[in-house]
């Protein structure tokens, strides 16, 4: 089984906060130890009582592994348990209690928007990768202002909200930065026949992300949208936006290195379109 990894980097991300070590045989809730005793921490963002936070676990108690109102706390990775009225993370043990810098205790749910093109050169024929010889696709992708790493533009379902318009929506604030433009409407319609393309879902469940505690976690729905000819998004004027600090259309490849489990999600992308990883 998957063992969790950046989910126990030592220090807990935009904090001083370090993470209690877990070591690999540790991980599993199955595994016995009685001493684990891990440091507990709420972002000062979470603890301010934000819209999108759940208030504290003393005075609230949610319907977990349920749709509670518009919020969805079932998890894709099948039921989870509790204890002392907290949620468990379903891969186990991180080293932090508490939610950290997330707003839910349990899931968290995001979508990753994968919107790729086949790499042309100037004459516009197609690139293939010097050893594999295998064509190379390129995605966009932005800078997260929060750690620096290259990232898929994805962000967090709103309550309610479907994981089609999560998908666009997301992509539109952090790539084509819709929420500042003047040519909001043109953007949007130009985009909307892409997300409205059925897309290749290649992952939906738990992200191995750095925000994540042993009672709060982050999991997506990983969707491709590939423009095959290369005319329709590859022509989209990129501008990074919201927690985006820039954005690009980088090549798909392994060597890349990428936040939280984003690699994961373009390899599937690169096998199912037989193209370079
Ligand atoms: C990752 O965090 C998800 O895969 C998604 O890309 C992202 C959502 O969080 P924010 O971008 O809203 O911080 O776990
Ligand atoms: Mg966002
Ligand atoms: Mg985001």
């Amino acid at each position: 089984t998957f063992l969790h990894v950046k989910a126990r980097s030592p220090v807990y991300p935009g904090s001083d906060t370090r993470r209690s070590p877990v070591p690999d045989a540790k991980v599993s809730w199955e595994t016995d130890w009685p001493e684990y005793s891990p440091v507990t921490y709420t972002a000062p963002s979470v603890a301010a009582k934000p819209v999108w936070a759940d208030p504290d676990i003393d005075s609230f108690s949610p319907r977990f592994n349920a749709l509670d109102g518009s919020v969805d706390r079932r998890s894709h990775e099948g039921d989870y348990s509790t204890q002392d009225q907290r949620p468990l993370n379903p891969l186990g043990r991180t080293g932090v209690s508490g939610r950290g810098l997330l707003g839910r205790w349990g899931p968290n749910h995001a979508a990753d928007p994968i919107v790729s093109r086949w790499k042309t050169d100037e004459a516009g024929q197609r690139v293939s990768h010097t050893a594999s010889k295998l064509p190379l696709l390129q995605f966009v992708s932005i800078k997260r202002k929060d750690c620096g790493e290259w990232a898929i533009p994805g962000g967090m379902v709103d309550p309610g909200e479907r994981v089609s318009l999560t998908l666009q929506r997301e992509f539109s604030e952090e790539a084509l930065n819709s929420l500042e433009s003047a040519n909001r409407a043109e953007l949007h319609q130009r985009i909307t026949q892409l997300f409205n393309s059925p897309g290749l879902q290649v992952y939906k469940g738990y992200v191995d992300d750095p925000r994540n505690t042993d009672n709060a976690w982050m999991e997506t729905v990983a969707v491709n949208f590939h423009d095959e000819s290369g005319d329709s998004v590859s022509s989209l004027p990129l501008e990074a936006g919201d927690d985006a600090g820039q954005v690009s259309w980088i090549d798909v490849d392994s060597a890349q290195p990428l936040y939280a489990s984003h690699s994961h999600f373009l390899e599937k992308v690169a096998k199912e379109r037989h193209a370079h990883w």
